[in-house]
């Protein structure tokens, strides 16, 4: 199985805090391989049979900022 690479913007992240909690909420879903997490980005790669971009989107949501997927296609 390969994984696919995701970019998430997050808004909302403002400190080294807000880069734990997003990472700790990434890192709580199955599938996820969490990469590097900075203020307003978080990087990493998945499984498709085990999860969706935009359920790492709701994961961050959830713990109160607000995420969104990053078109890197071309
Ligand atoms: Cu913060």
């Amino acid at each position: 199985m390969s994984e696919v690479p995701f970019t998430l913007t997050i808004e909302g992240m403002h400190c080294g805090n807000c880069v734990r909690r997003v990472k700790t909420a990434l890192e709580a879903v199955d599938g996820v391989t969490v990469g590097a997490v900075e203020v307003g980005r978080a990087t990493g790669s998945l499984d498709p049979e085990e999860t969706t971009t935009q359920a790492l989107a709701d994961a961050v949501t959830r713990v109160g900022f607000k995420a969104a997927v990053e078109d890197t296609g071309p």
